[in-house]
This record gives C-alpha cells, structure tokens and sequence, in this order.
C-alpha cells in the first residue's frame, strides 16, 4: 500500500523464503534460515539483523560527480511530510518482504527538518506516530535511532564540538527529541556518530575543549535518558576520518579511553563498523576483538569497503572470510544483543532498481548466515582453539601461572633466568597451517 491508489512499491516479490544452497531462485535465502538453531539459538537472534533508513529508502544514488540516478516512484508528489509518510508504507512493506526484524534511523531521515525546530519536532513526531502502528502491525521493532547532527549547514564546525555554542545547544536539543522518539518507539539503543566531531586543520582548532564538550554532551543524554525512563544501550560509533580529516571517534581504542577518561563507561558501548575499522587501518575482527576483550562489544554496522577505493563506499558484504572472522569473535563474546547486525550499506548508484535492494540484502543476510554456520562449525570442531591453546602452553605451565597469577616480580624472574642461563626455544608461529586450517571449513 505504497503508492497513490494502494498499489505495492516493491510488486511482483513476495515474502523472501529459504529455500537452501540448491535453489535456482535469486530472490530466496540460500543459508539464512531464520528458524534454524545454531549453538542453541535460532539464527534470528544471533543476528537480530536491521535495515537502515538512510540508505535504503533515503539513497538517491548521487555522488560527488553525479545527480541521482535511484529515481523511486514514491518519491514523486506531495509536500516533503506526505512523502515521508509515503515511505514509511514502503519502508514496512520491504522489512516485511525481507523478514527483518529490526530498523534503524536517523530523526532526519525519517521526518523531513522543518523551517524552526518547533516544526522540525513536530513533523518527527508525525512521522514517530506512522513508524509506531507500521510497529505494531508487523512486529518489526527499532534496533537504534541516532540524529543528524551532520547534514544542516549549521553544523559545518561539528555539532557537540562546534566552536559555537549555540550550535551546541541546537544539536542538544535535537539529540533530546531524538532520544524521546527512540524511546517511545520502544528502542532498544541509541548511537552516537560523530559525524562532524572532528577537524581539518589543527591551527583553528582547541581540540582539548572540543573534546571536552563532546563528554559534557553525551553525559547530558545520558542524564536525560535515565530521567525519561529511556534503558536501551548507548553505543559510540568509531569512524577515523570523513568527513573531517580525523575524526575523533577513531577507533575504538580512542572511543574507550575517551569514554573511560570521562566516565561514560558504564553507559555506553561501541557500535562497530567494517568499512570505519578498514579506514582505520584495521581489520573488522580487531576492532570487534578490541572491543569484546574490553567488555565494550555493543553493536554492529554490517557494510564492507572497496580496496581499491579508499574511501567509506559502505558496500554490502559478500565476504565469506569477512563474516566467518565476525561470527567467531561475536560467538566467543556471548553475541550481539541487544545490539544487532544493521546494514549500514547502501547498492552501487549504478544499481537503480528497487529489485536491487532486495538483492544486496538477501546477499548480506546469506554471507552472515554462512559466516555463523562456519564459525560454529570451527568451534565444534575446536582445532583452532587446541592449536591456539598449543602456542600459548608455557603460560598454562608453572611459571606463566604464576606470572599471571602476579605472584612474580622483575627480581624473581631475573633470578629464574639467571639460574636457567637462556630461555626454552620458540616454537613456530605456522600462520599458513592456521590459514589453511581456515579453509578447510570455507
Ligand atoms: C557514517 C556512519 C553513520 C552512522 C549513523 O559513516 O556510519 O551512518 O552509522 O550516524
Ligand atoms: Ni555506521
Ligand atoms: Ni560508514
């Protein structure tokens, strides 16, 4: 029922089955099986996947060379509010067809930013209102909102870290509203990006206030949220550079020293995503790992990047090696809830058609299906694991016990060595026998 005269956005595609690794059928599941269980919980809420508003139904296709070339039918007629009430009949029917259960959004992707931020308030709750009987009706629940705190030329300095202080309390007052939606939506997080939080050019910039304004921000929407009751998760969304030069969202060693220096620790965790770990210059695994080893795994933005493009393409992942490493880290962590596996991805702008968004994410939804079943199958199996445990014996033995234990000091252990007169021999690392053990399971 999305378009003038009722008639469907997405016709012709049906309810996305799994029909198995045999079938002919593009538009099926090949290894996502909702129901199927897998270290003892259906496949659903190991993932608790979500789509993103903003590249689903907000990606236009433009680039920095081009115009739009995703010309939806459901975008053409109406005022800005009555389009975006039309697409949220499409943003339900494609979740529905998808057999997702979870969304996230941006307050401005959802609901157009009006002339005052009275009427900005006013058309998200509009909107707020349409997103809550689409949740009603089908179950479909948010996993995290977040606010743009990035697009409106108001926040060209930064938003929390503007060297403007109204611009400060503008964006406070957006996150507020922002945060009262997510929570009468019945949210189960909320994200901050740093979008604009960050500099280009350290001469004009106090980066020390900055990032003190930054905590002082993310303390007062914590303090509000605990005031209106809001329990979901706050997570911290590391990103190295773009737009600005460096961000201070970094990597989640910044994000945690900075949450920890400023005592936000207990109430926020990390939102992780693959194409800001690769920016970064690491691997997705070693920044879900960081995080998971520091109790700070919270959430993840599920996208990959190009290598050949050294920018944040937010591509969807098909990577078998990319979603196996995810899978594992996240099953030795415990799992991803109440966070989820969102989309943050978006089709190639020459990928058009509304058909290709059905496409991208069923690839997606497939390739971390095939990562589970494959991380699982390693862990039953637990070869890894001897073969791990097995270059770590010496600390199993007396004396790593004991260094571990700290029951030893530099004096004792030098008496050890001088009495010993050299260290045991090391054994070799064989990075290929583990690469190649990797690929038996693929
Ligand atoms: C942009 C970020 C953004 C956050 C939410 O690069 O990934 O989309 O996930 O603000
Ligand atoms: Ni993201
Ligand atoms: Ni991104």
């Amino acid at each position: 029922m999305a378009l003038p005269g009722g008639s469907e956005a997405f016709p012709g595609i049906e309810r996305i089955r799994y029909e198995g690794p045999a079938t002919k059928t593009m538009l099926a599941f090949r290894h996502y099986d909702a129901d199927a269980i897998v270290e003892g919980q259906p496949m659903r809420d190991h993932f608790r996947f979500a789509v993103s508003y903003w590249h689903t139904f907000r990606g236009t296709g433009s680039d920095p060379f081009g115009a739009p070339t995703m010309i939806r039918p459901w975008e053409i007629g109406g005022t800005d509010l009555e389009a975006a009430l039309r697409r949220v009949e499409v943003a339900f029917e494609f979740m529905e067809k998808l057999g997702v259960g979870f969304y996230c959004f941006h307050d401005r992707d959802v609901a157009p930013e009006g002339h005052s931020l009275s009427e900005s308030h006013r058309n998200l709750d509009t909107v707020a209102s349409a997103l809550a009987a689409h949740q009603q009706t089908s179950g479909i629940r948010l996993l995290w909102g977040t606010a743009n705190l990035f697009s409106h030329p108001r926040y060209v300095h930064g938003a929390a870290t503007s060297c403007n202080a109204d611009v400060f309390a503008f964006a406070a007052a957006q996150v507020k509203k922002a945060i009262e939606v997510t929570h009468a939506l019945g949210g189960q997080g909320y994200v901050f990006w740093g979008g604009r939080e960050g500099y280009q050019c350290l001469w004009n910039t106090d980066m020390k206030r900055e990032i003190d304004h930054l905590a002082r921000f993310m303390h007062m929407a914590v303090d509000h949220a605990r005031k209106i009751g809001f329990e979901g998760q706050f997570y911290f969304e590391p990103k190295p550079r773009e737009p600005t030069k460096h961000q201070y969202d970094y990597d989640c060693a910044a994000c945690i020293n900075f949450l920890r220096a400023y005592g936000l620790e207990k109430h926020v965790k990390m939102n992780i995503e693959t194409n800001h770990a690769t920016l970064a210059g690491h691997e997705m695994q070693h920044e879900l790992e960081y995080a998971g080893m520091q109790g700070f795994l919270g959430s993840i933005d599920a996208n990959t990047g190009d290598p050949l493009l050294g920018w944040d393409t937010d591509q969807f992942p098909t990577d078998i090696y990319l979603t196996t490493r995810i899978m594992l880290t996240l099953l030795k962590y415990g799992g991803i809830a109440p966070g989820g596996v969102n989309f943050d991805a978006k089709v190639r702008r020459e990928s058009f058609e509304p058909v290709d968004l059905f496409h991208a994410h069923i690839g997606g939804m497939d390739a971390f299906a095939r990562g589970l079943k494959i991380a699982a199958q390693i862990r039953a199996d637990g070869t890894l694991q001897r073969l791990l445990d097995e270059r770590y014996a010496s600390w199993s033995g007396p004396l790593g016990r004991r260094i571990e234990a700290g029951s030893e000091s530099f004096e004792s252990l030098e008496r050890e060595m001088l009495a010993k007169g050299d260290s045991t021999p090391c054994s070799s690392g064989r990075q290929e026998l583990f690469e190649n053990l990797i690929n038996t399971y693929l």
